[in-house]
């Protein structure tokens, strides 16, 4: 399969984050690519370079506010004391209700507060560029898919499937599956289906269509009354407006083996294919393995070569993105297996 990778995801490389009320090491580490980037190499893959400015498809999925915001972060943090250049910016306060969004604050804390979902998301210095270049490579994969290339695979991080129109969370800045759905609709295809197999609920992906007919969004996740991001993925949230009816969640208890998790992908396969649709994004986390250390499915890493046989049978122009999978040294067989089984 064609891929896409770039060294810049190394950028992206915050220290720490919290857990249990502690600072741990990131779970989200620059190691995850280095390992996908080998399995793709060691396994015959070939591996290019992003070669597509995702400039003009990032206003179409988050507000040129929090673009700005998320560019010029870093910088904006160093003003305020050039010691930041060792210390991480997490949000402290959170505009929630009663509290008022609409008169955004001048100070950079405050903002990282309206532009966040969590205190999980620590930003660093390279952390625009490494994400910019994700987009770039979503929007690359894109271009190949649109062209003619049956399948592509985007070897990145941070992931995506978190960020919504205008916020960041769950690790992720910009909505990489999100870029990739808009840029095969630029390109023509009609109707794009994202289908989101990360163990966490793609709610950002969720949130950037759940007005929108032309992109479905199905996912299948742990359900959030105990797993993040907690506060959006029930059954219940169907669409809205010219959308209702083209968002499809399939929450699943944790600790869910994985034939009650082929059973329900078998179920969001089946609206996909009443949708009709044209080009297919997946959003590809390799969390819901059975040794992945803060998910709770149970999947072997042959069910992902299994996963890609049925993604296979869809018979869609495909562009498979990296989201999440913190399992680091399976991550690169995982990932391969699902591109492997795709192309058996
Ligand atoms: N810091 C993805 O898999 N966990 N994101 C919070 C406390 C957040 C996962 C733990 C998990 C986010 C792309
Ligand atoms: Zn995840």
């Amino acid at each position: 399969m064609r891929t896409v990778f770039t060294p810049l995801h190394a950028l992206h490389a915050p220290a720490t984050e919290f857990f249990r009320g502690e600072r741990v090491p990131c779970f989200e580490k620059v190691d995850r690519a280095r390992y996908v980037h080998e399995a793709l190499v060691a396994r015959g893959h070939r591996v290019d370079a992003p070669e597509v400015d995702s400039r003009p498809v990032l206003p179409q999925v988050h507000g040129e506010r929090y673009l700005a915001f998320l560019e010029s972060a870093w910088a904006r943090w160093l003003a305020l004391d050039p010691a930041n250049a060792e210390r991480q910016p997490f949000p402290s306060t959170w505009p929630i209700r009663t509290l008022r969004a609409d008169r955004e604050p001048s100070e950079f804390s405050a903002q990282l507060g309206v532009y966040s979902m969590d205190n999980g998301t620590p930003i660093c210095a390279g952390t625009w560029d490494a994400a910019k270049a994700g987009a770039d490579a979503a929007a690359t994969a894109a271009r190949w898919v649109s062209q003619g290339e049956r399948a592509a695979f985007v070897a990145t991080r941070p992931p995506g499937h978190h960020a919504g129109p205008d916020f960041m969370g769950g690790y992720c800045f910009l909505n990489n599956a999100a870029v990739a759905a808009q840029a095969l609709r630029n390109a023509g295809a009609a109707r794009v289906a994202v289908l989101d197999v990360d163990y966490h609920h793609g709610n950002g992906t969720q949130a950037i269509f759940y007005e929108r007919a032309d992109v479905q969004f199905v996912s299948l996740h742990g359900d959030p009354r105990t797993e993040f991001p907690f506060f959006l993925g029930h059954a219940d949230e169907v669409g809205a407006g010219a959308g209702q009816g083209f968002n499809l969640n399939l929450p699943l208890p944790a600790g869910a083996l994985a034939d009650a998790w082929f059973d329900a992908l078998a179920a969001g396969m089946a609206r996909i294919r009443a949708f009709g649709a044209e080009a297919l994004v997946v959003s590809l986390g390799l969390d819901t393995f059975e040794h992945d250390p803060i998910s709770k499915f149970k999947l072997s890493s042959d069910d992902f070569l299994r996963l890609g046989e049925r993604v296979a049978s869809l018979d869609l122009p495909t562009v498979f993105v990296l989201e999440g999978g913190y399992a680091v040294e399976a991550l690169g067989q995982n990932a391969v297996n699902v591109l492997d089984g795709f192309e058996s």
